[in-house]
């Protein structure tokens, strides 16, 4: 059984196109009108579709049956067989039959032939139906649970699933629905159409992907000249990864770049604090000094001359000590050619970040340095900084490890924590 689907500008012309390709044995399943762009993009036109099927072993026995039989099993009439006489006289041949019209039961064998097809082609446009229903539905659920205000959802429904999962990662809800109506907008331009809304929600979600790489600023990396000392000085909250990060960047200055490295603490607080850089220290074979007064890194900065780059590691603060920060500004004011990271932990709640960046402002960090990804499952804080702080991201901390557990950072990695492309298991 063979079933295809025609298009005509009147059944009339359908009809003749099918019994065209399909022959005398076609019948019609069904015919609608439906409407389709006009050619060259002027309005719309009406057409009919019509769908017929033949029973193609019927078709083709009727086709071979009137066609000259020149090849196959009986021979030609024109050959010795044909013309060998006849050996003795056949038998009378019995009476015929009476002659049973079987055509109206043929057809409505056919028929139903034709209606069983149509409907295994119904089963998979309706399985196609329920899994957009469900998709609806998952959305419709999300969107009552995230209790979204009316102005996301004016949003297309690809980018309102792209909305749900930013928030669901948790960057700031006013953040997300700015950078998707920013790709809502530039995918309209992009179509020129206004069809935005029809958007494919793959290509959706690459699209956004990009609009998020290009909004983040990301610094190079320590930039080591020969001949130039490079100062680079870590601050930030206790316990985010200070110390841990100032070995990870000496290990790899040191030991892959072959670089001259020294190291200086300003954290002269805790004698466990000088103890566990002066273990990296040690292992790394790089010079450690301990500053106390402005006096003492200025000569530390004059003997370490030869030094390719230079790590300060500075003590971290607890919100109500502005005193040690002030302190702090006191002793990096001295450097002004100091790049200063600000090291910020991903597990930090996002409101905290938001103030810590502020706290750290009088500082003038130049880089934003977050450590502790491998400790997170929700990467949107870190958009959320940098759309505040407006400063480059330099460097990210995936781990405890010195000095493996360090990357660069690149917009497209980040872009990929904020919206990562789904697995091919999750699809
Ligand atoms: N999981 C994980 N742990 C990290 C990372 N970076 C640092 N740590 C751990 O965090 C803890 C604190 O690290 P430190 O380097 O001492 O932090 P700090 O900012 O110097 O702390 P203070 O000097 O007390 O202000 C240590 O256990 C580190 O191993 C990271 O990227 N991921
Ligand atoms: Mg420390």
């Amino acid at each position: 059984m063979r079933v295809k689907t025609f298009e005509a500008g009147s059944m009339q012309d359908a009809l003749d196109v099918v019994k065209k390709d399909m022959g005398e044995e076609a019948f019609i399943l069904s015919t609608r009108t439906r409407r389709r762009p006009a050619a060259l993009g002027l309005g719309e036109e009406s057409v009919i579709e019509v769908t017929a099927a033949v029973d193609e072993a019927q078709a083709g026995a009727t086709l071979a049956a009137g066609a000259p039989l020149t090849y196959g099993l009986r021979a030609p009439l024109d050959t010795p067989a044909a013309r060998r006489p006849a050996r003795a006289p056949a038998p009378p041949a019995p009476p015929p039959a009476p002659a049973m019209d079987l055509q109206p039961l043929r057809r409505e064998l056919l028929e139903i032939k034709g209606a069983v097809a149509a409907l295994k082609d119904n089963d998979l446009r309706n399985a196609s139906i329920l899994k957009e229903l469900d998709q609806m539905k998952a959305l419709l659920s999300r969107i009552q649970r995230q209790g979204m205000p009316p102005a996301q959802l004016h949003l297309p429904p690809s980018l309102l699933e792209l909305y749900g999962d930013l928030v669901a990662n948790d960057v700031e809800p006013l953040i997300a629905l700015r950078l998707c109506e920013y790709a809502q907008r530039a995918l309209t331009d992009q179509d020129g159409d206004g069809s935005a809304g029809a958007v494919d929600p793959e290509r959706a979600r690459l699209f956004l992907r990009r609009v998020i790489a290009d909004f983040i600023p990301v610094a190079p990396p320590i930039q080591l000249e020969p001949g130039k000392m490079r100062v680079a000085a870590l601050v930030g909250p206790t316990g985010v990864g200070k110390t841990t990060t100032v070995a990870k960047l000496a290990a790899y200055a040191q030991l892959h770049l072959k670089q001259k490295v020294a190291l200086l603490t300003l954290d002269t607080y805790r004698m466990a604090a000088v103890d566990q850089l002066q273990q990296y220290a040690q292992i790394l074979q790089v010079p450690l000094h301990v500053a106390l007064t402005v006096e003492d890194l200025r000569s530390a900065l004059r003997f370490y001359q030869d030094r390719a780059l230079v790590l300060i590691d500075t003590p971290g603060h607890s919100p109500k000590d502005t005193e040690t920060l002030n302190q702090l500004r006191g002793l990096l004011d001295e450097l002004p050619e100091v790049e200063t990271h600000l090291v910020l932990s991903a597990t930090t709640k996002p409101r905290d970040l938001t103030e810590i960046a502020a706290r750290y402002e009088p500082l003038h960090p130049t880089r934003l340095l977050f450590t502790k990804l491998d400790e997170t499952s929700t990467y949107g804080p870190i958009l959320s900084t940098l759309a505040r702080v407006k400063r480059p991201l330099s460097y990210l901390g995936t781990g405890q490890e010195v000095p493996e557990a360090l990357e660069l950072a690149t917009s497209r990695r980040v872009a990929d924590l904020i919206l990562p492309m789904p697995t091919k298991e999750a699809e």
